[in-house]
């Protein structure tokens, strides 16, 4: 890290926090790649469901924590196109010119630098995210200030405030601008999901994982909020600012911190709250809880890696991924899978295999990535000892496109080939994830109708207003669809469609006949949207705070 003085102004300081530019899903000089959306499930996860793929925005919520956490003025300029970014400089005074971001678009961090230096030259530059994890950042970006770690913190003594002083939560929507089955989804309030973010870093200290390393690797972790009071607290506000009664959890392990998470229980049932959470968890923490514990704490979705058994990543050890994957559904636990592709032990004999039974596990999602040193992991400094790193561009280094090490077995050319082999035999053999939740939803729902405790009820039963109507509609379209993919997968839509209707046999029927034929023409006109090159980019975001001080 830069030694640290503070700037001169403090919270007089007008700063400007900023992510990078897009377009993003193009290729071009400053590192955007067409494979590398602004999409999280349509980069790496539902990639290649065609028009069932879900899409949708995510903010960056690294600089809305910052900006909600200083007293100076400050705005935040979220996905701004170069020239938005260029006419910010101009138009404000600004002291200070933050830039976030990840190492795949470290080439337009460069070019930002520059534009600052050229239209605002009296700016301190600062730069963080993951992208100062470059090893030598100072030399190769001119920036003032780059910053490793806790920004918040940071940028508090920067500006002389007190870094200590309690973490105030921003009311974040989870997503924005989705769209599936190509209709782009109403936003009504409190519709998607709040982000929360507890913690960032991870202490289970994986050796390729970049969140973990960033934040202190192994044993180490930020928590912004220790308790599950403090928790509760933060999500009551949320709750309240936004109307929502969902969560989406952005804590590497949240399942790891138990204490944390049954005194947050304790709060829900005390108050009678009915929420519902999106997490993040290994196995391990996973198999801490019993499923009602699960269910009550309103876990309705979880991201858990599934890694081969034979690796050397301990995450899943003595543990059957498959079943336990069964059982999360079973119980209306929508499950996101993560495997990794290009292992060490992996070679062209095993690795199908390997796959097959990623794909066997029938997640309701699943994320593939390829193995991938990135810069400031441990991973990456066994490589770069052994020699291995690749001079591959770090536009290219997102875990989408091919090896950027030398693998012992497998070569660059084929990690991509194996890696588009494995999203897409996911989706030919489990259909699309949009059916597969229904799937999910539909047995919570068996399992909790009658369940004493009503909050758990009451969340099945909002589950259960879309499942019986938009969602089995859209079943009713993917039946028809999927024919031409994979004729017994149809077939299955078609069952579960039917279980459905049998369920909630007036709404569910007349959905699916009013609704369905509209949804499925939709589906098919977004097939050849995306035939013909369409891509989407997120809007441009500019929000001020502690503004009026400083005019
Ligand atoms: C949300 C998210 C996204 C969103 C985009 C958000 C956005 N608007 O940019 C989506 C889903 C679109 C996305 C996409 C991608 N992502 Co992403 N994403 C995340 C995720 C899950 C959460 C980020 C977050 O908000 N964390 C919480 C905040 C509070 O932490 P933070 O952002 O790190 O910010 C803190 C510090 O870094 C620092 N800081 C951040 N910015 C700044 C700025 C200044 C000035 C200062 C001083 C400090 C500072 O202070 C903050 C508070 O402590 C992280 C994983 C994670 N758990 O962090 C991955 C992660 C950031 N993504 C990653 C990657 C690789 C990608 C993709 C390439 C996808 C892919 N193929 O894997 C694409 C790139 C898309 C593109 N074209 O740019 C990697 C980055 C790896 C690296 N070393 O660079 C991460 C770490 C995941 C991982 N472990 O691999 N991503
Ligand atoms: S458990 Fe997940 S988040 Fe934690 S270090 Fe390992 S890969 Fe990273």
């Amino acid at each position: 890290m830069t030694t640290q003085q503070t700037h001169p102004k403090g919270i007089r300081a007008r700063i400007l926090l900023s992510s990078v530019f897009g377009p993003y899903a193009q290729d071009d000089e400053f590192g955007s790649r067409t494979i590398n959306p602004m999409e999280l499930y349509h980069n790496q996860v539902t990639r290649a469901q065609g028009a069932f793929s879900l899409r949708m925005f995510h903010r960056s919520w690294g600089i809305m924590m910052i900006q909600e956490n200083i007293s100076a003025p400050c705005t935040v300029l979220d996905f701004p196109t170069r020239e938005a970014f260029a006419r910010e400089l101009c138009a404000e005074d600004y002291d200070i010119v933050g830039i976030s971001s990840i190492i795949p678009n470290v080439g337009k961090v460069r070019e930002m630098c520059r534009i600052v230096r050229e239209l605002s030259p009296r700016s301190v530059i600062v730069v963080g995210g993951h992208v100062a994890a470059i090893p030598d950042a100072e030399a190769t970006i001119d920036a003032d200030h780059i910053v490793r770690g806790e920004g918040i913190s940071w940028m508090r003594r920067y500006l002389g405030e007190d870094e200590q002083a309690p973490i105030r939560h921003p009311a974040i929507v989870s997503g924005f601008e989705t769209r599936v089955m190509g209709v782009r989804l109403p936003e009504r309030r409190g519709a998607t999901a709040a982000t929360i973010i507890p913690s960032v870093g991870c202490p289970m200290g994986c050796n390729f994982c970049t969140t973990s390393a960033f934040f202190g690797g192994k044993g180490k972790f930020f928590n912004f909020y220790e308790t599950g009071d403090e928790l509760f607290e933060v999500m009551c506000r949320v709750e309240s600012e936004l109307g929502v009664e969902s969560f989406f959890v952005m804590d590497e392990n949240f399942l790891l911190h138990r204490a944390r998470a049954m005194r947050l229980l304790q709060l829900m049932k005390e108050k009678g709250k009915s929420w519902e959470l999106s997490v993040f968890a290994s196995a391990n923490a996973i198999r801490k809880y019993t499923m009602a514990e699960l269910v009550e704490l309103g876990v309705s979705w979880v991201w858990m890696g599934l890694e081969s058994p034979r690796s050397r990543y301990g995450k899943l050890q003595g543990q059957d991924s498959r079943s336990l994957v069964r059982e999360l559904r079973q119980h209306g636990i929508r499950v996101q899978g993560s495997t990794i592709v290009g292992l060490e032990h992996h070679t062209p004999d095993n690795i199908v295999e390997e796959i097959e039974a990623a794909v066997d596990c029938e997640t309701d999602f699943h994320q593939f990535m390829l193995y991938t040193p990135v810069p400031g992991t441990p991973l990456y400094r066994e490589m770069a000892e052994q020699n291995r790193m690749l001079d591959v561009d770090f536009a290219d280094i997102h875990g989408q496109y091919k090896f950027n090490f030398r693998h012992g077995a497998i070569s660059r050319e084929d990690s991509k080939r194996f890696l588009d082999w494995a999203f897409w035999r996911d989706f030919e053999n489990n259909g699309p994830s949009l059916y597969r939740i229904c799937q999910t939803m539909l047995q919570g729902w068996q399992r909790y109708k009658n369940y004493p405790d009503p909050r758990v009820r009451q969340r099945f039963e909002r589950e259960m207003k879309k499942l019986s109507s938009a969602y089995n509609a859209a079943l009713w379209a993917m039946e028809r669809e999927f024919r031409k993919v994979n004729r017994r997968v149809s077939e299955r839509i078609g069952r579960l469609r039917r279980e459905i209707e049998d369920e909630f046999p007036v709404i569910a029927r007349l959905s699916a006949a009013s609704l369905g034929p509209i949804l499925w023409w939709t589906t098919r006109r977004e097939e050849r949207r995306l035939a013909s090159g369409r891509t989407y980019e997120p809007p441009t975001f500019l929000e001020r705070r502690n503004w009026s001080a400083a005019s």
